[in-house]
């Protein structure tokens, strides 16, 4: 079975949380430390990626997340630099809603001979950046046109077209610390309308904002800034692994 179908067959259960580790912000030693703090608090899966500075220091934060944890590691780069072979999957992601081809399409087909020869398992995946997205750091690197908080029907109409030309994933992003996450009617849209994998992310800090985003019907919910903030990590991965009712 691969990842990608083993994160489906179990987010018929409730959802997965997935921490999210920046390799700018860390080494690799707490890299394994925070890793380690996840896994014990039920945390499914560490993704690793990010917008600014992520390449340097790549391969330091999946082998530390190894060395601290047996969870699946899935790579969600910035840039054609975040590819690594010591992952076990990669978000194969477009940035539909960038107004830069390369973030549409370049940078994908500059990576697509890497990936395809380091073999590693690709979970394709539309990337659409929600307001207040674009004022994040992959909101401004990825050249974003928003989707307006108040309009699901345009991510709907994004997550329909990707789901046409054959992906099977759509990340809803408010950006990184966003002072909101995406709105749940937005993923409620989403869920109605495709039968895409939905994954949440940017902004999530209380079981109470994981636990609505789960009912609108996310299968997988992430979270980075909170988790990287330190404090009783565990005990925070197991409150917001509680409110995904998995
Ligand atoms: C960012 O969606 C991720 O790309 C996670 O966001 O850091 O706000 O949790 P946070």
């Amino acid at each position: 079975m691969t990842l990608e179908e083993e994160i489906r067959r179990r987010s018929e259960g409730g959802a997965l949380l997935a921490v999210l580790l920046d390799p700018a912000n860390l080494t690799r030693e707490r890299a394994a430390e925070l890793a380690s703090q996840a896994e014990r608090g039920g945390a499914d899966l560490i993704f690793i990626g990010g917008s600014v500075g992520a390449a340097f220091g790549l391969n330091d934060t999946i082998l530390g997340a190894k060395e601290g944890s047996d969870l699946p590691i899935v790579l969600f780069p910035g840039n054609v630099d975040g590819v690594s072979p010591y992952a076990d999957a990669i978000l194969f992601m477009s940035l539909l809603n960038s107004s830069n081809p390369y973030w549409i399409i370049q940078a994908q087909a500059l990576a697509a001979p890497v990936v395809r020869r380091l073999g590693i398992e690709v979970i394709p995946t539309a990337y659409l950046i929600v307001e207040p997205g674009q004022t994040s750091a992959a909101g401004w690197v990825g050249w974003v046109n928003p989707i307006p908080r108040r309009k699901p029907e345009i991510a709907l109409a994004y997550s329909m077209a990707a789901e046409l030309l054959g992906m099977r994933w759509v990340y809803l992003e408010a950006g990184s610390g966003a002072e909101k996450p995406v709105p749940a009617e937005m993923v409620a849209a989403v869920r109605a309308r495709t039968d895409l994998g939905i994954i949440v992310g940017g902004g999530l800090r209380s079981p109470d904002q994981v636990r609505e985003r789960v009912r609108a019907g996310a299968d997988v919910v992430v979270v980075g800034t909170h988790i990287e903030e330190g404090g009783d990590v565990v005990d925070k991965v197991r409150s917001l692994k509680e409110a995904t009712g998995g």
